[in-house]
């Protein structure tokens, strides 16, 4: 396969699948860099189906290991889980606009943002979720850890003050420029606000980050794909 510059090449790569679920917090990661790289049109998304415990039953437990969404699939069958290296995926598929940096610095910035990104914000909140809340429910909660869960709530207002203080001194998550990490950031709000978890109200610089990370078009078509609903 011959690496393209731009989005604008799209048309000669060959179809993907994702499975994910529609209105997922991480699946909307993968999403949303795939609208970014103009890709949406290239990709065939596989419903499974969270709130019956598809991802933990065997048939998907071969598809990824670890039970988590999303996973691409290539038309040659290798799998890639992990958000991240999905979208380092995509991002090397099609150069622009660059989601993961340029430069060595960049690059090096954009990974150590959006791991933060997971473990201070987004994954804490996933972690309340299944543990401090009904989650998906009790025939796919099997195991859950009520102090655990309130201590990664904590943990995950915490990362909202982080990022607050971060993004009161610069445009992105990463600097100058927006990147991978800023939609870490972003998979981190729409978790908080399907769990119903209010950002503090003197957060000013990341709600404000927030609604204009709602006028990008990459978000707005992943909005119109929640709205549309399941595949
Ligand atoms: N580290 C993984 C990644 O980055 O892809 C985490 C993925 C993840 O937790 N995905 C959620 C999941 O599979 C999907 S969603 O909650 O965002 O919709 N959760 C199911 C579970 O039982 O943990």
């Amino acid at each position: 396969m011959t690496l393209t510059h731009s989005h604008h090449d799209a048309p000669e790569l060959p179809m993907m699948k994702i499975h994910d679920w529609f209105d997922g917090p991480y699946p909307a990661r993968v999403r949303i860099a795939l609208a970014e790289k103009g890709l949406l049109s290239k990709t065939e998304f596989v419903s499974v189906n969270l709130w019956t415990g598809e991802h933990k039953k065997p048939a998907f437990l071969a598809i990824n290991y670890s039970g988590t969404l999303p996973v691409l699939e290539l038309e040659d069958g290798t799998l890639i889980a992990e958000c991240t290296a999905i979208t380092q995926y995509l991002d090397a598929l099609v150069g622009l606009p660059a989601l993961t940096g340029e430069t060595p610095l960049e690059k090096g910035l954009i990974q150590m943002m959006t791991k933060r990104a997971e473990i201070e914000f987004l994954d804490a909140v996933s972690v309340y979720f299944h543990h401090a809340t009904p989650g998906l429910g009790p025939e796919v909660e099997l195991y859950q850890n009520a102090e655990w869960g309130m201590r990664m709530r904590d943990k995950a207002v915490r990362g909202m003050r982080y990022f607050n203080d971060l993004l009161s001194q610069r445009p992105f998550v990463a600097g100058e420029r927006f990147s991978m990490a800023d939609i870490a950031v972003l998979g981190g709000m729409i978790f908080a606000s399907l769990v119903k978890l209010p950002v503090p109200e003197e957060c000013q610089a990341l709600l404000a980050w927030h609604s204009k990370m709602q006028a990008r078009p990459s978000v707005q078509q992943w909005r119109a794909m929640v709205e549309r609903g399941a595949a």
